[in-house]
């Protein structure tokens, strides 16, 4: 075999080991559950709430057992809802979800319950409402991908983030 063909071979196989490594790391962090209580933060969405289903999602959290530790309504600014999805500035979508996030008021709570990122995110449903499964709460209440009602933290990481971000004076406890 020539040196040549063995390096692409070699390196071929390091850049599908690291993948397949990198892939489940992502997978793993995404959709863990760890069995122990955790904190999550839910968002009612300004469409959701200007139909006046607060009280109907928040009647859904509580049937799944998670308890409400915090509660508020707020009004984002522009820079706040920049900041909160930073991570998606580069995406198309980022000024519509901008401009719809600052379009009215959301209701941000803390959730807690054992599991409550990945079961929160379950509840919720998949971000395209139209392929949420039947009951969750974006098939229920949401419009189209762009105005899904629910939002949730995707990671223990994302979690402890957001919760500081609404919800700084109860970071310590
Ligand atoms: P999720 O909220 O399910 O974690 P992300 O993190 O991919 O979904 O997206 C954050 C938010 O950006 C979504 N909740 C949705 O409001 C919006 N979004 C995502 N994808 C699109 C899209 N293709 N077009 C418009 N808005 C989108």
């Amino acid at each position: 075999m020539k040196l040549s063909t063995l390096l692409m071979f070699l390196a071929g196989l390091a850049i599908s080991i690291g993948l397949i490594y990198f892939g489940y790391r992502w997978f793993v962090k995404k959709n863990i559950r760890r069995n122990v209580i955790e904190r999550t933060l839910a968002i009612v969405k300004p469409d959701a709430v200007r139909a006046h289903h607060t009280g109907k999602i928040i009647d859904k959290i509580e049937q799944e057992n998670f308890t409400v530790i915090d509660l508020r309504k707020v009004q984002l600014d522009r820079e706040q809802a920049e900041k909160f999805y930073e991570m998606h500035k580069d995406k198309k979508f980022f000024h519509q979800l901008v401009d719809y996030m600052t379009g009215g008021p959301v209701v941000v709570m803390i959730l807690e319950k054992m599991n409550a990122i990945i079961d929160w995110r379950d509840l919720m449903g998949a971000t395209d409402p139209a392929k949420a499964k039947e009951g969750s709460i974006r098939k229920l209440f949401g419009t189209d991908i762009g105005k899904n009602a629910v939002h949730g933290s995707d990671s223990p990481e994302a979690a402890h983030r957001e919760i500081r971000f609404f919800f700084a004076d109860r970071i310590k406890e």
